[in-house]
């Protein structure tokens, strides 16, 4: 019997099927290559990338400068530990505070270590500089936040997807709405919070933007409470929302803030917490750390990544294009029966599909737009972001959405 020739991508997928853990159901794309806002599949298809590996490519793929940055560091000292010193980390350390404006960083690696180190600061700091009584700490949470898979991040979740069958959670967390300061300051009123973490934007739960003067009220709440106001700009920060960060169209400066993902411009895990003194110094040596934490190689990418976000202006570019963007898709809303409306700032984006949740259109869309050359995948059941590279051009921007239009309309007449 001829045993059918499978393709390239249906061997990988395969293997992965087999192979693999099934903690992802990924759109049926095989991506090998990636240069700029460009990937192309196994067999040679070329695509616009629109999410960008969740905003973790903001520099575009495989930018040069970072690349060889990376591979002269790869080719000299990748990893010490914290066992002892490098020539790395100080400098890094150095660049990043004057960068963001801090008196100190620590480097870990995932953008979900990132937020279980603010959370450790935040009770060390509750604890011995705020005065609160002994394991009484409490961390304030938003509804419908994403800030990675580990047991703390889904004990502060409200998606079912998130946490069911991984109980028992952590305690001395609490989630009020987002968006919503009559609530805040009613959880402020207990003595014992010690913080409140947010994202500026939401970005799993569908690119949730908040009203305009939230973030700035928030944390006038927290100041006038002694309470730290913690912003997770893992993927609205460096250059993505059309600003280097997200609380910086409201001008708050976070008492302690995460980056991760586009830290090192997509080419390996790198995060990293930022703040002054008296939250920063309240750790004492052995009491946190990471074996790959602060290593010389995410030294030197971090820094190449950071200076390629501000010499290539990808902040402007991102608010410039993400303009146009909004402007294109809502012009297609106004008249269309499967497009209901967009959302975002900069180049982070979504648009919210005119079925319900449970609906395969927003998946069906997905795989059309691939067909015709762009990737992206639905967050939340009727909604897909769009989050394509900050290097993208104008002319690149204007023939995504001539995609995305042809392919919406074609799902008109359905
Ligand atoms: C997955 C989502 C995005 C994040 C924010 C921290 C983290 C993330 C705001 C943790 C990570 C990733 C995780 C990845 C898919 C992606 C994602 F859909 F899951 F929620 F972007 F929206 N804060 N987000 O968005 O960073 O530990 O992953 O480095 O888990 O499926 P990480």
């Amino acid at each position: 019997m001829m045993t059918e020739q499978l393709t390239r991508s249906q061997e990988a997928i395969a293997l992965e099927e087999k192979y693999g853990a099934h903690n992802y159901h990924p759109l049926p794309v095989v991506l090998a290559r990636g240069e700029g806002v460009y990937v192309w599949d196994v067999e040679g298809k070329k695509y616009f990338d629109f999410l960008s590996a969740y905003s973790a490519v903001n520099q575009g793929h495989c930018h040069p400068r970072i690349i060889e940055a990376m591979t002269k560091q790869a080719q000299t000292l990748t990893l010490t530990s914290r066992a002892f010193y490098n020539d790395k980390l100080g400098e890094f350390a150095q660049f990043m505070t004057e960068y963001f404006g801090y008196d100190r960083v620590l480097p870990m690696n995932t953008g979900v270590e990132g937020g279980e180190t603010a959370i450790k600061l935040c009770r060390k700091w509750g604890y011995t500089v705020k005065g609160i009584p002994e394991n009484k700490a409490k961390i304030i949470f938003v509804q419908h936040n994403f800030w990675g898979r580990t047991l703390s991040a889904i004990s502060t979740s409200n998606d079912k997807g998130s946490y069911q069958h991984f109980g028992p959670y952590m305690t001395g967390f609490e989630i009020i709405p987002y968006n919503d300061l009559k609530s805040l300051a009613e959880a402020l009123e207990d003595k014992n919070v010690a913080g409140f973490m947010l994202e500026p934007i939401q970005g799993e739960a569908g690119v949730v933007v908040p009203d305009e003067g939230y973030l700035r009220e928030a944390y006038n709440l927290c100041k006038a409470n002694n309470v730290l106001f913690i912003a997770d700009e893992v993927q609205t920060g460096l250059a993505r929302t059309g600003r280097l960060l997200a609380c910086d169209y409201e001008d708050v400066k976070p008492d302690i803030l995460i980056l991760g993902k586009a830290l090192s411009g997509g080419t390996m895990p790198v995060s990293a917490v930022l703040a002054n003194d008296e939250i920063m110094l309240t750790l004492k040596p052995g009491q946190h750390g990471s074996t790959y934490g602060g290593n010389p190689l995410a030294c030197a990418v971090t820094m190449e990544a950071l200076k390629v976000l501000k010499e290539e202006n990808l902040a402007e570019n991102a608010y410039h294009l993400g303009k146009i963007f909004r402007k294109r898709m809502s012009d297609l809303a106004e008249y269309s029966k499967v497009l209901f409306a967009v959302r975002g700032k900069g180049l982070l984006n979504a648009i919210i599909i005119n079925d319900t949740p449970e609906s395969e259109t927003a998946w069906n869309i997905c795989l059309k737009l691939a067909e015709n050359g762009l990737l992206a995948k639905p967050t939340h059941g009727n909604i897909i972001r769009f989050a394509p590279p900050l290097t993208m051009t104008e002319k690149q921007l204007l023939e995504c959405c001539d995609i995305i239009e042809k392919t919406i309309k074609e799902f008109e007449m359905q």
